[in-house]
Formats: structure tokens, C-alpha cells, sequence
């Protein structure tokens, strides 16, 4: 029987249960962190999400990034209703893989030359390939708390040779795969350098979330991305920027172009796509040349630059270009966290909110985190607390203490004064 003669969320996720693991297709939906029944949407505008059971909620999630202009906008459906009378796949080059390649060369300087995949994880995993075939070398460093995607080879947690190796993070992921992953902690460019001299000459790339945010939102320290680029430039070892989730979000070339840091690969994704499945990974040609057809490194997409994506992307990416949104954007996530650092401080709550343009999040905490251990340290029953009273009062924040909100061009000060009011509330009501 068609789901869509069902109406409520509780009913549809019993018979999802029955037919998908968890339910979902991907387990942060679940709401496993925050309890209770992740609500079905039943479709999406502007701001909003508007659920099966009739409720509209202002939209913090923004489906984990993509939607920096808000849903359902006029200039990514027009492009793809375009698109898609021409057909919706052809399998071979199109003029929209030019174009998506034109915008990304133009708005992220580091990257010579780009190839598009799927995801953001395709995207990293092909980083780490190409690292590693460039380079030959095997080993590669990432940080805990950084999140790549679910790539075998960086879903490793901190081993007990911690400069040396790392340990499994997953099932299903065997023990000489994570010998090869070395996971030191995030701002502490001194166990880099360690783990440089304890594995001299081994180190194919070091990848890293230059602004971790699947953690919550974690700010990188002073010097620290800088610090990384010299300490590879002197190894010898790529540098991969995952900006999958902060490409053209934090500003248009992302936060290498805020911190004039330039890495030699970039792993992107979410905004490109426009709402789209799109990653893409690119970076200095000279690297980027030792991919198949040209070179040794073999990678390749049956849907990769798919037209529809990159319709979608394409029209996402010239609406930043045309608008340049980020001074406003910065401007409401500055409003937010003022709100809500007043309304926690009026209540001596201890509460941070770190913030970059449009990003934020919340570490119940007496101190700013810093790193992965700060942050699983902060309080999370709080965080808990706030998710579910916003929830009810029409405002969607990410289902878990460890992601990051984000604001889109959609969310006009009349909405944000309203979120800001629902989140002062929630606190008072913790
Ligand atoms: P995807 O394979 O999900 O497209 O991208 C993986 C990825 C890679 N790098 C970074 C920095 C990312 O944030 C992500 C995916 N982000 C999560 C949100 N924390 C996607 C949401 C989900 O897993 O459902």
C-alpha cells in the first residue's frame, strides 16, 4: 500500500523499521542521540521543514549543509526542471561537469584541477588514494573527532601505539587497516611533530576537518592550520582539507581561504550539489594528473557529474557567486549566539557557542572545547533538554550534541528572531 495514504511520523518510522536497518538510511536521523521518533518531512521551503503531522519547523539541520540557500529555491528548481527534460543521466561528459569544474577552480584557489563523485565520503576516500599513489607512501594521520565519511581507512580511533597507529572505530574493519591510520588530537601540533619523527618518511597525507563540526563545532587555535601546512611541507606529505561540509559555507573558497592556508588536496561536497548527491576532490594539477585515465591511481563514478547534480550545483554556486551571502549569514549566527549566550548566562548556565558565519553549535561547558575530549566532556543531557523543548516549539536543531547548526540566506531576520526566542525559552525551561 502507498505510504503516502499514512500520516503520521510514528506510523511511517514503524514501517520503515520493517523495511531499512534503524529505519533510516543514515543513522544520525534516528535520533539515537536525543530519543524519541525522528519525524518523517513531507516536503521542504525556504526555512522550513514541513512534517507529515502537520507541523512546520524553522530548519537548523538544512540537510546537514547543502541548503545554504534555504529549500526549494526558485533558482536551483528552475535549473533542474531544465535539466531534466534533456533526460537524467548520459554516462558520458556533459557541459554541466565544465561548468561545476569552472565554478569550483574559480572559488577555491588551492584547486587546479577537480573530478566530481558521489559523496563527500567518496571524495575523501579518493583523497586519501590519491595520497597515498602520489606519495607512495601508506601511512596517513587524521584527528579524533574529525568525520570523513564512513571510509574504511578513517573510521579509526586513537590506538594504544597512538603515534603509530590506530584502532578500528567500526565493525567490519580489520586491524592491518588501521595500522596505517595514525588519529592524534585536533590543535596540538606538537603530537604532529611526534608522530612525523616516530614515522619518518611513512606519512602519505594528513586529513582533517580544517574547522571540525561533527563533533559540534570546534574553531582551529592560532597558527595551528598554518603550523600543519610547514610540518608537511617538511615531511613531504600531502595536506587534505576535508571541506566537505565547510567548502563555500564559511565564506566561498572555505576556511583555507580565511586562514591563508593552502592544502594540496580539498575533499568537497553538500553545498555543490544544491540538495544533490555531488562530492568532488581536487587541488594542485600536478597530483591530480596521476588519476586514471592519466595515471596510476584508479578512481571513477557510474553517476559521477551527473547532470541533474550538476544543474542543481551549478545553480547553487553561481547564487553565492551572484549574491555573497556571508556577511549576512555571519551577521545571524552572531545574533543567535548572543541570544542564547545572554539567556544561559542570566540562568548561570556554563554554555559555549562556538560560531564561524553560519555555523554554530553547543557545548554545555564551563570551558571553550578545543578538542574531541573536551568536547565529549561537555554535558549532554542539557543539550538534550534544549533539542526536544525547541523541537516542540517549531525549531529543528541537528538530533545530536555532536553536529553543527546551519543558517541559510533563507532565514530572514523575522525567523531568526523567532528561533532566538524558542532557544532563550528552551533555556530558561532547562
Ligand atoms: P557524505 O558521504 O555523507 O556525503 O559526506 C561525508 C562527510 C565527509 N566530510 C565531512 C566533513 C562531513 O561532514 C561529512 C558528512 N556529514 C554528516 C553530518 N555530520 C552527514 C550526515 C549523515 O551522516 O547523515
Amino acid at each position: 500500500m502507498s505510504t503516502s495514504v499514512t500520516t503520521d511520523s510514528q506510523t511511517l518510522f514503524e514501517k520503515a523499521r520493517k523495511l531499512i536497518p534503524g529505519g533510516v538510511n543514515s543513522p544520525v536521523r534516528a535520533f539515537r542521540s536525543v530519543g524519541g521518533t525522528p519525524f518523517f518531512t513531507e516536503s521542504a521551503n525556504g526555512p522550513y521543514l514541513h512534517t507529515v503531522d502537520g507541523k512546520s519547523l524553522i530548519d537548523f539541520v538544512c540537510t546537514w549543509g547543502p541548503a545554504i540557500h534555504g529549500h526549494n529555491h526558485p533558482d536551483i528548481r528552475a535549473n533542474l526542471e531544465t535539466a531534466i527534460k534533456r533526460g537524467t543521466s548520459f554516462g558520458t561528459p556533459s557541459r554541466g561537469e565544465i561548468e561545476m569544474a569552472e565554478n569550483i577552480t574559480r572559488m577555491v584557489p588551492s584547486i587546479e584541477k577537480v573530478r566530481l563523485v558521489n559523496s563527500g565520503t567518496e571524495a575523501t576516500m579518493s583523497c586519501v588514494r590519491l595520497s597515498r599513489g602520489y606519495t607512495g607512501r601508506d601511512k596517513i594521520i587524521k584527528f579524533a573527532g574529525c568525520y570523513h565519511g564512513h571510509v574504511d581507512s578513517l573510521l579509526i580511533a586513537a590506538g594504544s601505539g597512538a603515534l603509530t597507529h590506530g584502532r578500528p572505530d567500526s565493525a567490519g574493519i580489520p586491524e592491518s587497516f588501521a595500522r596505517e591510520t595514525i588519529v592524534l588530537d585536533y590543535n596540538d601540533p606538537e603530537s604532529l611533530r611526534r608522530a612525523f619523527e616516530a614515522n619518518p618518511g611513512e606519512i602519505a597525507g594528513v586529513i582533517l576537518e580544517p574547522c571540525p563540526a561533527n563533533v559540534g563545532l570546534i574553531l582551529p587555535e592560532p597558527g595551528f592550520l598554518a603550523e600543519l601546512r610547514r610540518l608537511c611541507d617538511e615531511a613531504g606529505t600531502l595536506l587534505i582539507f576535508d571541506e566537505v561540509m565547510t567548502g563555500f559555507r564559511v565564506g566561498s573558497g572555505g576556511v583555507q581561504e580565511a586562514e591563508k592556508v593552502r592544502p594540496d588536496l580539498t575533499a568537497l561536497g553538500k553545498i555543490i550539489g544544491g540538495g544533490l548527491p555531488v562530492g568532488a576532490f581536487g587541488g594542485r594539477a600536478r597530483i591530480m594528473d596521476h588519476l586514471a585515465p592519466d595515471g596510476p591511481v584508479y578512481q571513477a563514478g557510474t553517476l559521477s557529474g551527473n547532470p541533474l547534480a550538476t544543474a542543481a550545483g551549478n545553480a547553487s554556486l553561481d547564487l553565492l557567486r551572484e549574491t555573497d551571502p556571508y556577511r549576512r549569514l555571519e551577521a545571524r549566527g552572531r545574533a543567535i549566539k548572543d541570544a542564547v549566550l545572554e539567556a544561559a548566562g542570566a540562568k548561570g548556565l556554563p554554555l559555549q557557542v562556538p560560531q564561524t558565519g553560519s555555523m554554530f553549535s553547543f557545548f554545555f561547558s564551563e570551558e571553550p572545547v578545543k578538542n574531541y575530549p573536551q568536547a565529549v566532556a561537555a554535558d549532554r543531557g542539557h543539550f538534550v533538554k534544549l533539542f526536544h523543548y525547541a523541537l516542540e516549539h517549531g525549531v529543528y536543531l541537528p538530533p545530536s550534541p555532536f553536529e553543527t547548526c546551519f543558517i541559510s540566506t533563507a532565514h530572514e531576520d523575522d525567523v531568526i528572531d523567532q528561533a532566538c526566542e524558542v532557544l532563550r525559552n528552551a533555556l530558561k525551561a532547562i
